[in-house]
Formats: structure tokens, C-alpha cells, sequence
């Protein structure tokens, strides 16, 4: 299967970027919840996919305290200079989708710290909810991949940072 290539300007993917970080992530595990069963990673289309660095990157978040897992995730979407988030800044967007998805995974068995059950997601994040329930399915295929895409620091893109040595 083939999707279209990415538009970079989607309403929905600067509509996700303005949401703060926390909802960014209570919103994307609303998506795979609602979404998890018609994710299919054997998927032809997953060729793309590198199930081996996918699967490295998400045992360095499960062997972490639930508390460091949260961080890590939240420094993913705050571009935080981290060495973790340089491993996932070099991976493909596809790889990135598949390292996600393992995530939402280990939060279905307990492995990753959970969203809280009475979390609320704000008006903005629901009505982005919304209009992603109402896409179809290439279209948000493109739409997470634009979303996972620019997280983490892409490690050829920045300077040396004398602060931490990375
Ligand atoms: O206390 O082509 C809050 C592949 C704050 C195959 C929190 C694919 C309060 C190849 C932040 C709420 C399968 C890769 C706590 C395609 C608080 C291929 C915690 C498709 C604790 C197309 C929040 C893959 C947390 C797809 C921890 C479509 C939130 C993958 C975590 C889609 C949220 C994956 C997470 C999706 C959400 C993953 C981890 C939608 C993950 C969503």
C-alpha cells in the first residue's frame, strides 16, 4: 500500500503542535486506543519499518521508572537534547511510528506508565478528536507520520552542545 507523500502545512498536524505537551500525548493515546486494533505491524507496507531499532529504542523506555518513562516521552516532543532523543531523531519516520505503537502497546500491558483513568483531554484536543476520526485511513497514516516525524532532536541537525557533551 501506497500513501500520499507528506503535507507538512495539515491543519491537523500544526493543530496537534499547539497543544501542550502533555495533551499531545493524552491525544495520541486516545488515537491508538480508538485506532490500536487496525494497526497491523506485519503489514506489507511495514517492510519500511526496522522492528529491531523500533523494539531497542522502547527497551531503553520500559526498563525506566514509570516517572522517567513519562519524561522521556515528554522530551520526544519537546525536542529535549538528549541521547535517547537523538537515537529516535535517526531512525525513519516509519521506524518512529512502529516505536510509538510499541509504547501504546506496553501501556495496554502494564509496562508503561498508564494515562491516568479520569485524564480529560482539553476542548481543543477532543475537537482535533474529531476531525482525525473523521479522516480516512491514509490520510491519518500521513497525518502520525508527520506527528512523530519532526520529535526527538535529529542528531545531524544541531551543534555540538558543550553543556551536556552531546
Ligand atoms: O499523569 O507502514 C499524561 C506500522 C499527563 C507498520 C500522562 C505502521 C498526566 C509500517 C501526559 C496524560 C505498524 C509502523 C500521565 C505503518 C499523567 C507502516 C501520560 C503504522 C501519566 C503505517 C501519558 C503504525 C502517556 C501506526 C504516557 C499507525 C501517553 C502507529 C502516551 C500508531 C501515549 C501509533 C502514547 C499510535 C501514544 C501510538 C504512547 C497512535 C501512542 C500512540
Amino acid at each position: 500500500m501506497t500513501y500520499t507523500t507528506s503535507n507538512p502545512s495539515s491543519e491537523q498536524v500544526k493543530g496537534f503542535q499547539a497543544l501542550d505537551v502533555d495533551q499531545q500525548l493524552a491525544l495520541f493515546w486516545f488515537i491508538y486506543t480508538e485506532m490500536g486494533e487496525s494497526i497491523t505491524p506485519a503489514a506489507p507496507g511495514a517492510s519500511t519499518a526496522s522492528p529491531t531499532i523500533a523494539e531497542a529504542l522502547f527497551e531503553q523506555v520500559k526498563e525506566r521508572s514509570h516517572e522517567e518513562q513519562l519524561q522521556l516521552q515528554r522530551d520526544l516532543i519537546t525536542h529535549k537534547n538528549t541521547q535517547f532523543a537523538r537515537g529516535y531523531g535517526a531512525i525513519s519516520d516509519t521506524t518512529k511510528l512502529l516505536f510509538w505503537y510499541l509504547l501504546a502497546q506496553g501501556m495496554d500491558h502494564g509496562t508503561v506508565i498508564p494515562v491516568p483513568s479520569d485524564y480529560k483531554l482539553s476542548d481543543a484536543a477532543e475537537a482535533l478528536f474529531n476531525q482525525i476520526k473523521r479522516l480516512e485511513f491514509s490520510e491519518q497514516m500521513t497525518l502520525f507520520r508527520d506527528i512523530v516525524s519532526p520529535m526527538g532532536v535529529d542528531p545531524n541537525a544541531v551543534e555540538h552542545d558543550s553543556e551536556t557533551g552531546l
